[in-house]
């Protein structure tokens, strides 16, 4: 009977088991947790490091050459052919010495900038340049055309439908952005066209529309109830003063 009670006692009981589990579960479940959450913060940040570094070697570009690179064309359109997209090498078009992408987006060229392709989510930066700072031809000058796009951010105090934004910079030249870890609308580094951004993200579409709109603001889950919903994407410009400044430091202008 004793020699009994010792065996029973040797195990443990179901109750004990399933409790072990549950709490074992609830540690595994918030390790993952974290561990998750601290690979998103660290890609992110490896993001901002690449967009900063892509810039600077845009701006070396630049005092080379006297212009800007073209981006590379992401997708077949247009003047746009097979044989031009998503090479890596920036596409300006030797009839008019300008962009193939006439002042809308494509791919960073990172192979003409001798840069890593795509970003930590393995999508191509986005980029894209005013024409008359990407002509190989005339290289800009400090009386070149003003900047054209603008930084936004949209203003939800204000305003609930983010409809008033107000500017964050005016007179860029130049964007380039990563799509972030949605990746909505970004093109990935197999050149294959990403899910398309949801229509309830306002905000990430107002960044792929090719017009001289771009938004900036913090981060956003989907499950958040500020209009424009979720956004993730990271972007970086060069404004035409900045750029003419480090042109004229570099005593490659006037
Ligand atoms: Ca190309
Ligand atoms: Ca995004
Ligand atoms: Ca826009």
């Amino acid at each position: 009977m004793r020699d009994m009670k010792a065996l029973h006692h040797k195990g443990f009981t179901l109750i004990e088991m399933a409790v072990v589990l549950v709490i074992v579960g609830i540690l595994l479940g918030s390790f993952i947790g974290t561990l998750t959450s601290r690979i998103n913060v660290t890609k992110k940040s490896d993001a901002m490091n690449e967009l900063e570094e892509i810039k600077q070697s845009m701006m070396a570009y630049a005092f080379v050459n006297g212009y800007l690179p073209c981006p590379d064309c992401s997708a077949v359109s247009g003047a746009c052919t097979t044989a031009l997209v998503g090479d890596g090498i920036a596409d300006h078009d030797a009839g008019n010495n300008r962009c193939v992408l006439d002042e809308a987006s494509g791919n960073v060229p990172w192979v003409t900038l001798g840069l890593g392709r795509g970003d930590s989510w393995s999508n191509h930066y986005r980029y894209a340049v005013q024409n008359e700072y990407a002509d190989s031809d005339l290289a800009f000058a400090l009386d070149s055309p003003t900047g054209s796009a603008s930084i936004k951010e949209p203003d939800y105090v204000a305003d609930a439908t983010g409809a008033t934004p107000h500017s964050l910079a005016d007179n860029v030249v130049a964007i380039i952005l990563s799509h972030g870890s949605n990746g909505y609308g970004a093109i990935n580094v197999e050149n294959i066209a990403n899910p398309a951004i949801p229509v309830a993200n306002l905000d990430e579409l107002e960044n792929t529309d090719n017009d001289a709109d771009y938004y900036m603001r913090p981060e956003t889950s989907a499950e958040t109830s500020i209009a424009g919903k979720e956004f993730d994407d990271i972007i970086i410009w060069i404004s035409e003063y900045e750029l003419k400044a480090k042109m004229v430091e570099a005593g490659k202008l006037p």
